[in-house]
């Protein structure tokens, strides 16, 4: 019997990869302020709001930029965010995504989203994947971010799981740090060099079954 009960997924990055999505519309924000942004700065954006996005941005920039100015900027970069989400369909699920939830549905393992995301609902209708989770938190109910680990709490409580019996699925160092704070398993999806800090991390769900979580 498994120790893990419940699994919790971050979105951009693990379901899905809008990342480069957001990279292109905060990289056409910096451009419009007279500087670039590369792929190695927005590694440090993934998982962090997107006020706290900008504020990252403007201070690589050197830039400054009264508050209205912020949310007249940031709301025109999810803007352009969104038209480009709206080119995706459920092909651009990652991939091994669906049969791993499929999986977890079929060993009745509870699933949740923890994302610091507010169009989370939109992007999984947009890929057709809202019916697996059986609750979603996302960047409209939390009000500390990654790396604090409120998100995934909210999360488990929801699922009425402990802490210690939940998986967490991360693609970002922030979140990996918040998954620890909760006292999770973190699980990292990605590159081991970048996410360190987790207890297990892996390329991708190509492959990935239940069982690798350990007993
Ligand atoms: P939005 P996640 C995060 O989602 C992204 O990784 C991060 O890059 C983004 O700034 C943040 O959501 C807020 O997104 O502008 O759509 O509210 O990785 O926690 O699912
Ligand atoms: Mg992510």
């Amino acid at each position: 019997m498994s120790l893990i009960k419940a699994c919790l997924f971050d979105l951009d990055g693990v379901i899905v990869d809008t990342a480069k999505y957001h990279y292109q519309a905060w990289r056409q924000l910096a451009n419009e302020l007279g500087f670039d942004l590369t792929l190695e700065q927005n590694e440090q954006l993934k998982g962090i709001s997107r006020m706290e996005s900008l504020d990252i941005i403007l201070a690589i920039g050197g830039v400054e930029l009264s508050e209205e100015e912020k949310v007249r900027r940031a709301t025109e970069k999810n803007v352009r965010y969104l038209e480009l989400c709206m080119q995706m369909t459920p092909e651009d699920t990652l991939p091994g995504v669906r049969a791993f939830l499929d999986e977890l549905k079929h060993r009745s393992v509870k699933v949740g989203l923890g994302s610091a995301s507010k169009n989370a609902k939109v992007i999984l209708e947009r890929i057709d994947m809202l019916s697996y989770f059986e609750t979603i938190v996302d960047g409209n109910r939390i009000t500390r971010g990654k790396p604090d680990p409120q998100v995934f709490l909210l999360g488990a409580e929801d699922l009425n799981t402990p802490p210690a019996n939940c998986a967490v699925f991360e693609d970002a160092v922030a979140g990996i740090q918040s998954a620890i704070a909760a006292g999770m398993l973190a699980v990292g999806i990605g590159e081991k060099s970048v996410l360190a800090e987790a207890d297990i991390v892996v390329p991708g769900f190509v492959g990935f079954h239940f069982s690798d979580l350990g007993d």
